[in-house]
């Protein structure tokens, strides 16, 4: 392909825009190692060596081994000087426990730090080093880790890391570039879809599930195709009726997902406002509602983990939802986005599952229920052999992000369909899993093939104009509807170019 083949163009096309990406309020490090099997979470197999980086071959498989990224989350005038508290989040994709790590970043002279937490730091010249200890240092495979300190300088700054240093060994790591600016692949413009004469809930009615397909009213078999949100209280600007218009008549969409994080800054669980949260929600079930297009209502957790650390919570979320929105045919209800970390399916997900569908079917009977998977929802073939019994219209998640995820994923998609799991792809994306780095248009077809073979339903990360490869939209776009086609980004013409083609 005209992408593998340039390659090397795009990467140098890549460094070039840093300082573009230097700008962005949030410094990202992808630590790349040379590893065959990009999977970074179900691999049971040891790491090679993550130091001998060999140069890039079309056929090399490299993959983020740590993500790292530094942002502020608060500052403040301190004496004309600018106190701010920074977090590191650490993330270990890799398949090897990190026992120590350290990463540079490039601070102002005279630049100060007051306390910190989870790591030590020191200041020589321009070069902040931050140091994780203690519960920060030791990051088990598949874990995310966050630190943090105060620190004072002279003038506003945007944090970027320059070094990542893992268990001893540099990391050769490239900062994430935005969307626009890697982009380099011409991906031509599908034809705009004919309408449909009538909304999709007009002509397919309330949706159930028969066998591992999702039908429509008729029984016939019906595919959602759509995007999700980001988070609900990052980019709310998003959920407005023009921007759902234009994913329905522009995009050929049907399904719009409302992504409400949990446990990160401003999630429902995490201090976030939980009556604007609610809003948002019902903004958009209405637009959706008044377009005639279906509408899922995610509870993402994510940092937390285990869906049980805020059942609680769901439990009186789902309550209310499912009261206020039962005689809506139009409203599908995610439970848990993707557990992860120790979460596993018979000890956490499924006990979980089984309190929070009775929930929902007090008030609502039969609308959809869909259920996170373990390991960032992608073991559905463990789901597959334990499966929820004596519920209807319950479908599984699986979620896949095309440059990490590949044969080993679309394996157990397989293997659970065989055994008869309805499976929804709630959330994927073209790039890997940190939303960022370069798309992999070939894992991606490849993805599509199994989906649309499968008639599976989907929704593509995410609506926003972030600058992260899986926004859909330009990160220098500010317009939140109707969209042309030199304001998605490659990823947002893509996916367009997939919901409009099938
Ligand atoms: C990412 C967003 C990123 C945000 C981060 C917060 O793209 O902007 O800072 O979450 O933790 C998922 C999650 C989804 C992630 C996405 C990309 O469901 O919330 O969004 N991803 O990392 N699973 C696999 C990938």
């Amino acid at each position: 392909m005209w992408f593998k083949e340039h390659k090397k163009q795009i990467l140098i096309g890549v460094i070039a825009v840093l300082a573009i990406a230097a700008a962005l309020a949030v410094g990202i490090f992808i630590g790349r190692g040379k590893q065959e099997t990009p999977n970074p979470t179900t691999d049971t197999e040891a790491v090679t060596d993550t130091a001998t980086e060999e140069p890039d071959t079309e056929s090399d498989a490299d993959v983020s081994q740590y993500n790292v990224e530094i942002f502020t989350s608060g500052s403040w005038d301190s004496n004309g000087s600018v106190g701010a508290t920074y977090n590191v989040r650490f993330s270990n994709t890799s398949d090897a426990d990190v026992s120590a790590w350290y990463i540079e970043v490039e601070v102002p002279e005279g630049s100060t730090v007051a306390d910190s937490w989870g790591c030590t730091t020191e200041v020589k010249g321009k070069t902040l080093t931050i140091t994780a200890v203690d519960w920060g240092a030791a990051v088990a495979k598949g874990q995310t880790i966050e630190v943090g300190f105060n620190m004072t300088t002279p003038t506003a700054i945007t944090p970027s890391i320059s070094a990542l240093y893992v268990d001893g060994k540099k990391q050769d790591g490239s900062a994430a570039a935005t969307t626009e600016e890697a982009s380099t692949e011409e991906i031509e413009p599908e034809e705009r879809p004919e309408p449909e004469s009538g909304t999709p809930l007009e002509n397919h009615g309330a949706l159930q599930v028969e066998g591992t397909q999702l039908v429509d009213a008729s029984g016939a078999p019906y595919q959602l195709k759509g995007v999700s949100t980001h988070g609900l209280a990052w980019f709310p600007e998003y959920v407005n009726k023009d921007a759902f218009q234009t994913i329905r008549d522009d995009w050929g969409g049907n399904v719009i997902r409302l992504a409400m994080y949990t446990d990160e800054s401003g999630g429902y669980c995490s201090g976030g406002d939980k009556e604007q949260l609610k809003a948002l929600i019902d903004t958009g079930v209405n637009a959706a509602t008044e377009l005639g297009m279906y509408v899922i209502i995610d509870w993402h957790i994510l940092h937390d983990t285990d869906p049980k650390i805020n059942q609680g919570e769901a439990e009186k979320f789902f309550a209310e939802m499912s009261a206020k929105y039962a005689n809506y045919d139009n409203v599908l209800y995610e439970i848990c986005n993707e557990p992860n970390g120790g979460a596993t399916w018979d000890g956490s997900i499924k006990p979980y599952a089984e309190t929070i569908i009775p929930i929902i079917r007090k008030n609502d009977k039969d609308a959809i229920i869909i259920v996170g998977t373990p390991t960032w929802s992608q073991d559905v073939d463990i789901v597959a052999d334990n499966p929820i019994t004596g519920q209807e219209n319950i479908m599984y998640t699986v979620h896949f992000y095309a440059a990490t995820h590949t044969d080993n994923i679309r394996n157990k998609v397989t293997y659970a369909l065989d055994k008869g799991l309805p499976i929804f792809v709630s959330e994927f994306s073209l790039c890997d899993a940190s939303g960022n780095g370069a798309n992999d248009l070939n894992q991606a077809e490849k993805w599509f093939d199994l989906i649309n073979s499968n008639n599976l339903s989907y929704c593509s990360w995410s609506l926003s104009n972030k600058a992260e490869t899986s926004a859909l939209i330009q990160s220098g776009c500010s317009k939140t509807s109707g969209w042309e086609e030199s304001e998605l980004s490659e990823t947002g013409k893509w996916i367009r170019n997939q919901i409009r083609g099938n």
